[in-house]
């Protein structure tokens, strides 16, 4: 049996959702409240699952993996028939580049807690944390932007015409700044790979909107 521990908008679950419904797998969904005063991801009970108090955390049967590109990675390795990298070692590469981008540059410094902790330890107001967030996004995008609207492997989705791993970190990544309001005018290309993904019912199916844990208003 495979469970996933997640928050509806958390970013890191939502890619671990796109890539179980590309690969077609089903599996129980936990919700964690991340909400501030709810805190159910340091509950001794989350914490004796996953010491670092984060989501997602995925299990299936005896594995029990935390952090999303492991996961995810872990999903491409153990269930490869619906590929979500591609063949060649140097696009395989190149896939992995792109979500390194949104994974290690742009959400690290935009999480929850960092956000919190800017606010709580060195008291930046809400317009200041509205700063650090737009930044580190538009640092993030403008990079995106430019390598996908000059490379030829560029089609439909980040590389050719099937979603792959890059999509899967690129549109919770859009979903994040829009809620944000970061101004993403400046990123057709990514706004345009953005509407494909969630034109599949892949994508639709994993959208915090349509989580069991999504809020009714
Ligand atoms: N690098 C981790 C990041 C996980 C992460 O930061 N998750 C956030 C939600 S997107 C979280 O659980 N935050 C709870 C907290 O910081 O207390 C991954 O990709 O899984």
């Amino acid at each position: 049996m495979r469970t996933l521990f997640g928050y509806f908008r958390s970013s890191a679950a939502y890619r671990v959702r796109i890539a179980l419904a590309l690969k077609g797998l089903d599996y129980v969904y936990e919700a964690i409240n991340l909400k501030p005063g709810v805190t159910e991801q340091r509950s001794d009970a989350y914490l004796k699952l996953n010491p670092q108090g984060r989501v997602p955390f995925f299990v299936d049967g005896d594995v029990r993996i935390s952090q999303s590109p492991a996961i995810i990675e872990y999903l491409e390795e153990a269930y490869p028939d619906v590929a979500l990298l591609p063949k060649s070692v140097a696009d395989r590469a190149y896939a992995r580049q792109l979500a390194n981008v949104v994974a290690c540059d742009i959400h690290p410094l935009n999480n929850l807690s960092v956000l919190m902790w800017l606010k709580a330890d060195l008291g930046a107001d809400e317009s200041a944390v509205q700063k650090w967030y737009t930044h580190w996004v538009l640092e993030g995008f403008k990079a995106l932007e430019k390598t996908l609207s000059h490379d030829n492997r560029t089609g439909k989705f980040c590389i050719g015409d099937t979603p792959g791993l890059a999509d899967v970190y690129l549109a919770p990544q859009i979903w994040n700044a829009r809620r944000f309001d970061v101004p993403l005018k400046d990123f057709p290309t990514l706004l345009r790979i953005d509407t494909a993904c969630n034109d599949l019912e892949a994508f639709k199916a994993a959208a915090p909107e349509n989580q069991p844990d999504t809020p009714v208003n």
